[in-house]
């Protein structure tokens, strides 16, 4: 009998598992049924920008963390898909920083090619996944959106590539509810000329803080402040920018800082990460892990320990992503088709999460952090046929890129870095990213 695959969502990672079966099936292979469920109405994950906030069009909570005017916050060049150059998708080689449509374009061109968007059953939301033990196999509930229909069906393995970065951790400050003025967290911003004119506050010091305060200044805030709970960001920051150590309360639009001083702000936008949540899952099967690049419990970084016929794509914090997820999807699909043997021994399982925590933690800093996970993408690649890369040249690219944005936090994106894939260089951005207000697909491919 033929083996069911469910797929929860249709994100990066969840389009890099159909592409490696479908890839699979075009060598010759059998390849069991698929089906892949996605709550919204197209693909692309948080790619796919959505205006709304809150709730979509069927009350379901939104997806999208994604806004408007956001490049990429990394060169391209470290996460180019092996088996799709981005030459082959725009007939060019193109700038290094490209702007979230062209992303969005670039993902769905692979999977447009690869023929899979039939698998996909859309405005299709997970609502449940329960296991039978005596038959070994998955159980999960679907909301049909569109029909408002909800039914039930099996499943040898489910595949959970649902994301986490849209359940946004919230914090709570004194005086916040008295505040006259905006307080969003990261995940509900998505047009920063909405803050134009004002006296901005973002709070956290990682890569939301980075980018959504740039794009207020860049979009014509008056001032941005920044305040950080454990380590400044450190850069060099332009004349209206400054950063401060943590908040400790608000009086009126009076923010209060630990070491005593004070900043009227207008607006607060909460950049303090997200939560991984899977209210899909019960307790034997969810995940519960930090932000971290050795997450807890996933054996090769996507078994579950504790029911190997349940995978988990993406759950890590991410320096490497679309190619990660690949590397990922590739191994994944491997030990479905019997390819590649998972331990049974649950030790033997958990030996391997200890490992790569001990591995995580050997060093500090960014560059090992970087590195750490390229290795972690050669080892799972090593093992598969996707398509062999230069790895260390992909982490170069990174190293280079913690550099040039050491050197211009806003001039980092006129910067270029070589493909590992096809070898080219990318050209210059005809415009400098502080003053190339259009983002659209269109302005940006006139290199
Ligand atoms: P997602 O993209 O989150 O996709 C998950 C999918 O699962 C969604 O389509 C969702 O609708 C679906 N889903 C969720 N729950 C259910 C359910 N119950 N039933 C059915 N479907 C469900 N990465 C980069 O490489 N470069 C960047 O510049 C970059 N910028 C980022 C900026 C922001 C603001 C954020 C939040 C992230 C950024 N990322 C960036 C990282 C991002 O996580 C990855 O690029 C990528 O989108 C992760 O893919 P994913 O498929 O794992 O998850
Ligand atoms: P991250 O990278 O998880 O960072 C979260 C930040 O929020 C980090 O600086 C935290 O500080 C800070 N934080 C968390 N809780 C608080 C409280 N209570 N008070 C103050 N500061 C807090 O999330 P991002 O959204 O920046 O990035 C996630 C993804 O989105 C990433 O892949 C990007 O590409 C886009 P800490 O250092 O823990 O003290």
């Amino acid at each position: 009998m033929t083996k069911r695959i469910a797929i929860i969502g249709a994100g990066p990672s969840g389009l890099a598992q159909l592409r490696a079966f479908q890839s699979a099936a075009q060598k010759g292979a059998e390849i069991p049924e698929i089906v892949c469920f996605e709550k919204q109405s197209n693909w692309g994950g948080l790619w796919n920008y959505t205006w709304r906030t809150g709730v979509d069009e069927n009350g379901e909570p939104v997806h999208g963390s994604m806004y408007r005017y956001l490049w990429t916050n990394g060169p391209k060049e470290g996460l180019e898909f092996a088996d799709y150059s981005f030459e082959e998708h725009f007939g060019k080689q193109i700038a290094s920083y490209p702007p979230r449509a062209v992303m969005f374009d670039y993902i769905e061109g692979r999977v447009v090619k690869a023929g899979v968007r039939d698998w996909i059953r859309f405005s299709s939301v997970i609502r449940w996944v329960e296991y039978d033990d005596e038959a070994g196999d998955f159980t999960v509930t679907v909301h049909d959106l569109a029909k408002d229909h909800v039914y039930k069906e099996r499943f040898d393995h489910v595949i959970v590539a649902s994301g986490h970065f849209s359940s946004p951790n919230v914090p709570e400050y004194p005086g916040f509810e008295t505040f006259a003025g905006r307080i969003v967290h990261a995940r509900d911003f998505r047009d920063a000329r909405e803050f134009e004119g004002q006296d901005v506050l973002v709070v956290g010091s990682s890569y939301s803080a980075e980018d959504i305060g740039s794009q207020c200044w860049k979009y014509g805030a008056k001032s941005i402040t920044s305040c950080y709970r454990t380590a400044p960001m450190g850069f060099k920051w332009p004349d209206n920018w400054e950063e401060k150590c943590a908040m400790e309360k608000l009086v009126g639009k009076t923010v209060h800082f630990v070491d005593g001083t004070t900043r009227k702000v207008d607006a607060i936008i909460l950049c303090t990460g997200y939560k991984h949540y899977f209210p899909f899952l019960p307790d034997d099967l969810r995940l519960k892990t930090a932000n971290r690049l050795a997450t807890a419990d996933l054996y090769k970084g996507v078994v579950y320990v504790h029911n190997t016929k349940l995978f988990y794509l993406g759950m890590q914090d991410q320096w490497f992503t679309f190619n990660m997820f690949d590397a990922q999807a590739w191994y994944v699909r491997d030990i479905i088709l019997g390819r590649i043997a998972v331990p049974q021994d649950k030790a033997a399982l958990l030996a391997d999460v200890a490992a790569r925590v001990a591995g995580e933690e050997a060093e500090e800093g960014d560059k090992y952090a970087i590195k750490y996970q390229g290795e972690y993408v050669k080892e799972l690649i090593a093992e598969t046929d996707y398509p062999s890369f230069d790895v260390d040249g992909a982490c170069a690219a990174f190293y280079e890129w913690k550099d040039h944005k050491k050197q211009d936090i806003m001039g980092f994106r006129n910067q270029r870095y070589k493909s590992v894939i096809t070898g080219t260089m990318a050209p210059s951005h005809h415009t400098p990213w502080n003053t190339a207000l259009d983002d659209s697909m269109a302005a940006y491919l006139q290199n």
